[in-house]
């Protein structure tokens, strides 16, 4: 059983939420379009057909869902902010209506006691800049540090801890490869030149808020997996060097290291593009950084196709082509994604064999489930409870074995529009009806707050 004098006093214990999938007011107050308004008004393209338009209605219930993180005993929140909802233009002129709704929100966690982390971009590209070509267009990396200067003259007075980007990989891959996430494009290995602009954003970004607060603690998210060869024969293996390649190495190397994968730019056939982006764009994506954001749900067990070339790699990316998904009879969440609490300790051991110096902490970890309403009123998810109490028991396990480990936060405070599966899945550890927006705190975040409050939870 895991307590939490196990972890410094200052260890950063928080929820996380993103923009879109909590606000609603899409059209209120001045906020454009963003690449998910467009996206998901498109027929077909989320599960259950809905939009962001309401989600949480946290535009204007923010007073009681901070009311509830801090009856949860936190000591930090992530949220993102909305681009378009603070430069409608895409950069520019500054909407003061986004200005004050961040204050009023930042101000009320500051009283509460709550340490204030916010993403610069998590997803919501303003859709002027999409018109623009988005992040296959390097000028939109210079949009974002013109972003990030205006975000911190707004809010850097509030604000100390700040990420740049969260999980560029789906931003490129899922946006401009797979196209199951927006702006629903499928360019194929081009979609690792939108990875690239979006990593010479963030070194923009970082140099931007270093330059307006030498205080500032300043980092990037990346969604990190464990990757494993369903057997030891070499094409299984080749199969694992691949997927870890593409969706770890990709993006701690240059960020961490400065120079990308070769084998990867190999297996993408782009290193002809790579090579002529000019030699200063990885210096900026590797600025030093005070610390890694690692979002971590779970493991993906690999292995070379089938000779009849059955079975396929879940939601395939560019470079995924000859890799298969294997099962391995570990519980699945509702999203279909294997529990595997050891793979957390994988992602950690990872990123600091790459940054031994570098603070580590895990940003997002959180399951879904098909939770209901018992008729006593609560929500009973012993699934989530359980994934929750094994996940934080191996960031107590990451301390003890000396990783830098200094936060965790949980994925995700309240049930959210969980972007192409829109109202369909649920990861809150707070129960959200869409009918009523009442919240309702399932027993997962009962035993968050006992687990807080050192009343010892199992
Ligand atoms: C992350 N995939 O998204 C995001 O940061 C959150 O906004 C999101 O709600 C959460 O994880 C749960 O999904 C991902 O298909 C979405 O590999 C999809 C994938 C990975 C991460």
């Amino acid at each position: 059983m895991t307590s939490r004098d196990e972890f410094p006093a200052d260890f950063a214990w928080g929820t996380a939420t993103a923009s879109y999938q909590i606000e609603g007011a899409t059209c209120e107050d001045g906020r454009s379009p963003s690449i998910w308004d467009t996206f998901a008004a498109t027929p077909g393209a989320i599960a259950d057909g809905t939009t962001g338009d309401l989600a949480d209605d946290h535009y204007h219930r923010w007073a009681e869902d901070v009311a509830i993180m801090a009856d949860l005993g936190v000591n930090a929140y992530r949220y993102s902010l909305s681009w378009s909802r603070l430069l409608p233009e895409g950069s520019g002129r500054v909407n003061r209506a986004g200005v004050d709704f961040y204050r009023r929100l930042t101000e009320s966690l500051l009283a509460h006691g709550l340490a204030p982390w916010v993403t610069l971009y998590h997803w919501d590209l303003p859709q002027v800049l999409e018109d623009r070509g988005g992040w296959l267009e390097r000028d939109t990396a210079y949009r974002f540090a013109d972003y990030a200067a205006a975000v911190h003259d707004a809010l850097g007075d509030l604000v100390s801890s700040w990420i740049t980007l969260n999980e560029p990989w789906c931003s490129a891959f899922l946006g401009y490869g797979s196209g199951v996430h927006a702006p629903g494009q499928q360019v194929g290995t081009r979609s690792a030149h939108a990875a690239h602009h979006l990593l010479l954003g963030h070194g923009l970004a970082v140099d931007v808020l270093r330059a307006a607060d030498p205080e500032a603690q300043v980092g990037i998210t990346v969604n990190l997996y464990s990757v494993e060869p369903a057997s030891g024969t070499a094409a299984d293996r080749d199969a694992a060097r691949r997927i870890d390649g593409l969706q770890n190495r990709f993006f701690l190397e240059p960020v961490l290291r400065g120079a990308y994968p070769a084998d990867v730019l190999e297996d993408l056939g782009e290193q002809e593009w790579f090579a002529a982006q000019p030699a200063a764009d990885l210096e900026l994506v590797s600025r030093p950084l005070d610390f890694l954001g690692i979002n971590y749900y779970s493991r993906h067990t690999v292995a070379a196709p089938a000779p009849d070339g059955a079975g396929g790699f879940g939601p395939s990316f560019p470079g995924s082509e000859g890799v298969r998904a294997v099962d391995t009879g570990a519980p699945r969440t509702h999203m279909g994604w294997p529990v595997c609490p050891e793979g957390m300790l994988d992602v950690l051991r990872q990123a600091h064999t790459l940054a031994p110096e570098l603070p580590l902490c895990i940003t997002e970890n959180g399951s879904a489930w098909p939770d209901e309403v018992s008729p006593d009123g609560a929500v009973h998810d012993p699934e989530r409870t359980d994934y929750l109490a094994t996940h934080v028991a191996a960031c107590a396990a990451a301390r003890a074995e000396g990783l830098p480990l200094q936060g965790y936060f949980a994925w995700t405070l309240m049930d959210n529009w969980e972007w192409a599966w829109g109202q369909s899945r649920r990861f809150g550890l707070v129960h959200v009806d869409y009918g009523t927006q009442a919240r309702t705190l399932k027993d997962s975040g009962d035993w968050l707050r006992t687990f807080l409050r050192g009343e010892g939870a199992g």
